[in-house]
């Protein structure tokens, strides 16, 4: 937790600039895994509840009254009961001083709080619920259908929140800093460990238990996979084989959930071959372009198109594609390659508040989402970047064999694609190389105190010296 006037501070300015009406910003609930007293483990709080009122602990929710310029933490004490299984915590008032609001009720309070501002027409301000508990509460304190409650959301109050969270303070980046020397551990450790005969959960368990020891947890689930070509493939049972590419994409939260986010892919056996090196030097140039250009004022959608030409281009080398290459990527060819977008805001959400709406994180009225086109319709950022963002550089290139056979059926692109080379790596798998960028006032920077290794020649010296 951050000290009480951060909070303070945020609320305030939250208030300035939802300018009227009531705002409930529900904290999430213990969820169980399997049964009741068996709940997911570590307890993660919504993020925007935690960037308002810092607090850790469930079934909470913050009102900020703006009309009355009041802020009133809402949860119950715990009891005895509680005290004898879980030990003893911050009573309601307690925890109200820490996140320095001027009120405190006890859970019951709410309905009548909820009643008294609906009753005056009162404009009730809230997030787009995303857990289905929450979604119940709401429906029993304000009589919104859970169907209707994403509509129901408030879009004032989401610009102030993507507005405010996208910027990130100096206590936030020290924050960020922090999760990528835990990610380094990780993504080091599944380098040291990466050889033939491994199962990949071995190693994918090992690089969570870092996270667990260092930090809160990981910052979603990890990815470490032989199959590459599946976006979020997880760590499965099979044995780590020579000759196979392995792709760790892998992060971790701080304990006070800001998170790190990177990629790395890597030779089972410690050397690449010289057709993993043709592909991964591709990847390596789209990954060091993005961290060239990425500035104030620079739209990311355009650095993605670039990325998309870039590596279009190199790949006519190779003989996998053809024909111009701004006419490939208008239509959408280098999605065969590349299907996501280059990257996204990170926050204290790795996707960082991707509960509020893609749209009105990544995009903005001067710049729209293509939601069409294959490939193009899973970018999550395009908007122009400003100072205190932070966004991944993810460039990718996959060999996806259902998609080879489905755009080779249906002639999809066929003026851009070699099929007949294509057929030669249905069995490379993947490649994506990843890692987390401040902007800063004229440029950029990459977060994290060393870099991980990521040149061919680097990956290779880590892995024979480990
Ligand atoms: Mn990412």
């Amino acid at each position: 937790m951050f000290d009480t006037a951060t909070y303070v501070r945020r609320r305030n300015e939250l208030k300035k600039l939802v300018k009227n009406g009531v705002i409930i910003l529900f904290g999430n609930n213990e969820s169980p895994a399997n049964f009741p007293n068996n709940g997911y483990h570590p307890f993660r709080q919504d993020s925007s509840f935690l960037y308002y009122f810092g607090l850790q602990r469930d079934g909470l929710v913050g009102v900020i009254d703006i009309d009355n310029d009041k802020d009133i933490l809402i949860g119950d004490d715990i009891d005895i009961e509680d005290i004898v299984w879980f030990g003893s915590v911050d009573s309601i008032h307690d925890m109200a001083q820490k996140a320095g609001t001027t009120d405190s009720a006890q859970m019951k309070s709410l309905k009548l709080i909820c009643n008294d501002a609906m009753s005056k027409h009162r404009k009730i301000h809230i997030l787009p619920p995303y857990r289905h508990d929450i979604k119940i509460q709401i429906f029993d304190l304000l009589g919104i259908h859970p169907c209707q409650q994403k509509e129901s959301a408030s879009m004032p109050l989401i610009k102030a929140v993507v507005k405010m969270r996208s910027t990130k303070e100096l206590q936030e980046i020290e924050e960020l800093e922090r999760a990528a020397v835990i990610g380094y551990k990780m993504h080091t450790t599944a380098m040291r460990l990466t050889q033939p005969g491994i199962t990949e959960k071995f190693i994918g368990g090992q690089v969570d238990g870092i996270a667990n020891s260092y930090g809160s947890m990981v910052s979603f689930p990890t990815i470490y996979t032989q199959h590459g070509e599946i976006m979020h493939g997880a760590p499965s049972m099979n044995v780590l084989e020579k000759g196979r590419l392995v792709l760790c994409d892998a992060g971790a939260e701080t304990i006070n959930n800001y998170c790190s986010d990177n990629t790395r892919t890597m030779p089972v056996s410690g050397k690449f071959t010289q057709k993993q090196l043709e592909i991964y030097s591709i990847v390596e140039a789209c990954h060091d372009y993005t961290l060239e250009v990425a500035k104030p004022g620079t739209k990311y959608a355009d650095v993605h198109f670039a990325v998309c030409r870039l590596m279009f281009d190199r790949l006519k080398e190779l003989g996998l594609t053809k024909g111009d290459t701004d006419e490939a990527v208008r239509a959408g060819a280098h999605a065969m390659f590349l299907p996501h977008g280059l990257g996204h805001m990170m926050g204290m959400d790795v996707h960082d508040m991707e509960s509020l709406d893609q749209i009105n994180v990544g995009f903005d009225e001067e710049t729209r989402p293509n939601l069409e086109q294959f490939g193009t319709n899973c970018l999550r950022m395009g908007r122009r970047l400003e100072e205190g963002f932070v966004v991944t550089d993810e460039p990718g290139i996959y060999f996806i064999p259902a998609l080879i056979d489905e755009w080779k059926s249906n002639g999809h692109c066929k003026d851009f694609l070699n099929f007949d080379k294509l057929e030669t790596y249905k069995d490379f798998g993947g490649i994506r190389i990843e890692d987390d960028v401040l902007i800063t006032k004229d440029g950029c920077r990459f977060i994290g105190k060393d870099r991980i290794p990521y040149h061919p020649k680097d990956v290779e010296n880590f892995m024979d010296n480990k």
